[in-house]
Formats: C-alpha cells, sequence, structure tokens
C-alpha cells in the first residue's frame, strides 16, 4: 500500500495541493493535467505568468527571455505543480520554502533536447536557478559575481542544462517518448507518465 501510494501523490511543497484530483479546467499548457493533479487552477494560471507570485522567479534576468524559450519554463512549471506521479522521486528536503522535493526525474530526450534547442540564443547568468540570487529587489537577480552570458556558456549541453537548472530534480536520459520509461514534460490526451511511475516504483535503482 505504501508503494502503490507513490503512484498518485503530491509532493508537499510550496503551491503543492494535499491530494491529488480533477480539476475542471486548467489554463493553457498546464491543461492535460485536469483529469487528476496536484495544482490547483489558480495555480496553473500563474504558471504563465512572469514574475507570478509562485516564487516571484523573474525569467528575464539577463534581457527578455525569448517566447519560444520560456514557453518550455511554462511547461516545466505545470510538470512541477501539477503532476501526481512523481512518488518515486519526491525526497524530504530541509529548505524554508518546502519540505519535499523532486530528484533525478528520468526526463525524456526529446523534451530535453527540445528545451535546450529553443532557448540556446538567451542569456542567462547562472546554471542552477534555484540558489543564489540577489532577492534584494523581491525578485531574483543576478549577484555581483554572475554576469549574463550567452545560453550555451552556462549551458554547454542539453544535458547540463536539464540536469543541473533545478538542482538535479531531471537526470538527463537517452531514451525517446516510445519507451515508456522516460517522463514527459509535453504530452496530450491521457497523461502518459503514470505508467512510467509505475515502472520504477517496481524497478528501484
Ligand atoms: N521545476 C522543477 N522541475 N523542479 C524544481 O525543483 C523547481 N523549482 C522551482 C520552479 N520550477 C521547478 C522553484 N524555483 C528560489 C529560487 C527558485 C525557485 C524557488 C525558490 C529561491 O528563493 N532561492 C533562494 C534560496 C532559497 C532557499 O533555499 O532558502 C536563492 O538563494 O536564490
Amino acid at each position: 500500500a505504501q508503494s502503490l501510494e507513490k503512484l498518485n501523490m503530491c509532493m508537499d511543497a510550496k503551491h503543492h495541493k494535499k491530494e491529488p484530483g480533477a480539476e475542471g479546467q486548467l489554463y493553457q499548457q498546464c491543461a492535460p493535467w485536469r483529469d487528476n493533479a496536484c495544482c490547483t487552477a489558480n495555480t496553473s494560471a500563474e504558471a504563465h505568468d512572469d514574475n507570478s507570485y509562485l516564487y516571484n522567479f523573474n525569467w528575464n534576468h539577463c534581457g527578455v527571455m525569448t517566447p519560444k524559450c520560456k514557453k518550455h519554463f511554462t511547461q516545466d512549471t505545470c510538470f512541477y505543480e501539477c503532476s501526481p506521479h512523481l512518488g518515486p522521486w519526491i525526497q524530504q528536503v530541509d529548505q524554508s520554502w518546502r519540505k519535499e522535493r523532486i530528484l533525478y526525474v528520468p526526463l525524456c530526450q526529446e523534451d530535453c533536447h527540445s528545451w535546450w534547442d529553443d532557448c540556446k540564443d538567451d542569456f542567462t547568468c547562472k546554471q542552477d536557478w534555484h540558489y543564489g540570487w540577489d532577492w534584494t529587489t523581491g525578485r531574483n537577480r543576478c549577484p555581483a559575481e554572475a554576469s549574463c552570458r550567452k545560453w550555451t556558456d552556462i549551458f554547454p549541453t542539453a544535458q547540463i542544462m536539464c540536469e543541473k537548472i533545478w538542482s538535479d530534480s531531471y537526470s538527463y536520459t537517452n531514451l525517446p517518448k516510445s519507451s515508456g520509461r522516460c517522463m514527459q514534460l509535453w504530452f496530450t490526451g491521457k497523461n502518459p507518465n503514470e505508467k512510467v511511475a509505475e515502472y520504477y516504483l517496481n524497478h528501484a535503482p
């Protein structure tokens, strides 16, 4: 029972619901999760906003992020806030803003590469976007010692970006979506990640 619960649960974090369940409407890119979600409709709408109240996070810390790049961060936010099938990768943490996090979620290769490809002409100043910002204005700015550079200087490869940007939330894989062995940020129709979680629960590393 303890392990079956892991197939349908929400992490104990800043905005997650206590238990997953249907939401009548989820906003735009979060809509694929509407049948079973850890996010509320409000959170799903905020996921699409610049400087949303979710984390006061400023995507435009090195000039305006291009729309084609931003859509991947929106999708990542939907995945992070809404997914009910992350149980096998949830870990306890001692952080002020959450009690649990995800660690080493195996990300499908296509999703990692399309994210990096669409962002590679953008700019940023840091590899780890979880830590070390200057928050004195209430929104994250690049700290004095970290100047804005080309995306590819900070993230030379798709793998480095996907793994490092959220401090190992994801692990890079060579697996295609069709394998059924990796988690998808982008999908339509029935959530394919439930079966993937079930597989990893039974094939623990
Ligand atoms: N997406 C994924 N896939 N995994 C995540 O863990 C994730 N996390 C966020 C958004 N999308 C995610 C949340 N992002 C801070 C910075 C980013 C952030 C949440 C909080 C922040 O306040 N950082 C402070 C340190 C805070 C602390 O740990 O005490 C800083 O030093 O910049």
